[in-house]
């Protein structure tokens, strides 16, 4: 039977499947749905018109965030090694036509794309992924918001058997993690729903099965493994402008003339090199998105 398999699948797909026999019978499932989208290459590749210099693949597998596993970059991945998505859903409610409840499958028939996008963090390092995902406005205009909706809130998975850091004494965030943006971003045609990076499923780490990527955004608004989307009347509260509020703001558009209060984000380090360079306004999105936010105090609004 397996030996049959060999000649019947294409041979990278036989590969990879046998390492994600490796990760545990629950992460496969989840991952080979997935898996024949993006190798049926049942999505649009990036033409990379700005010719952005890809990071390297086990960089961007490697150096996390992903406070809910641990703080510590390596522990975060080891952790999440065994993060289990099996039957994942994410849940749609709050000020739409009618409550929804999607499931992995039903997700991956929005139009894929590869989109090639810079990633700058608060803690002043960037790197360039090829992410896979799909414009967030197409489930948007699935969920039908009623004119009430204003802001979109977004929910992390909450899981004390998954997730270590959620399970100790003292958690260093708030749990579960949320963020949110304002309705005309989230419908912002840059704004993705990724699902994969590198031509490949999302690994834990990265926030399998499903995440969001906003590019003009310092990374921590890019929120993970997301479980729950809810449309909102008021700006909620969100994770890290709860934690420190004079340090992490709401809108936290990538600014080079905005200094963290602990140091300044004039400039990033580019991950993989040794060199550092100058941070664009809107992390170089400007010409796209800087009418989002027109008359808009940008030091004051940060
Ligand atoms: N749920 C959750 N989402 C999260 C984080 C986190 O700790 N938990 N970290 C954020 C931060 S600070 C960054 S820079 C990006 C990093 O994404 P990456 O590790 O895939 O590069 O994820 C963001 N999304
Ligand atoms: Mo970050």
């Amino acid at each position: 039977m397996k030996e049959i398999a060999k000649y019947i699948t294409p041979e990278s797909f036989y590969k990879r499947r046998r390492e994600f026999v490796k990760l545990g019978a629950g992460t496969l499932l989840s991952l080979s749905l997935i898996q024949s989208k993006l190798m049926a290459l049942d999505f649009k590749n990036d033409e990379n018109l700005d010719k952005l210099k890809i990071s390297d693949e086990k960089l961007a597998t490697s150096y996390v965030n992903f406070y809910e596993f641990s703080t510590d970059k390596r522990k975060a991945v080891e952790y999440a090694q065994k993060f289990n998505t099996q039957g994942w859903k994410v849940e749609l409610s709050g000020e739409i036509e009618k409550p929804l409840i999607l499931s992995m499958e039903d997700l991956l028939s929005f139009p894929l794309e590869e989109r090639i996008y810079r990633l700058r963090c608060v803690e002043a390092w960037s790197m360039v992924v090829p992410w896979i995902g799909f414009e967030l406005r197409h489930l948007i205009e699935k969920a039908r918001p009623t004119n009430e909706a204003k802001f979109i809130k977004f929910t992390t998975l909450f899981d004390k058997t998954q997730f270590n850091d959620q399970n100790s004494f003292f958690p260093t965030l708030d749990y579960p993690y949320v963020e949110s943006l304002r309705m005309d971003e989230a419908l912002h045609p840059l704004t993705l729903m990724a699902v994969g990076m590198y031509k490949k499923p999302l690994l834990g780490q990265n926030g399998a099965p499903i995440r969001l990527v906003v590019p003009w955004k310092y990374g921590f608004k890019s929120i993970k493994s997301l479980v729950k989307i809810e449309f909102v009347k008021e700006r909620p509260k969100t994770t890290w402008e709860l934690y420190a509020p004079h340090e992490y703001g709401f809108y936290a558009n990538v600014n080079p003339e905005v200094s963290h209060p602990r140091w300044s984000q004039a400039h990033e380090r580019i991950l993989g090199s040794f060199s550092t360079q100058k941070t664009l306004l809107f992390n170089g999105y400007e010409k796209e998105v800087a009418s989002l936010y027109a008359g808009m105090d940008l030091k004051k609004n940060f």
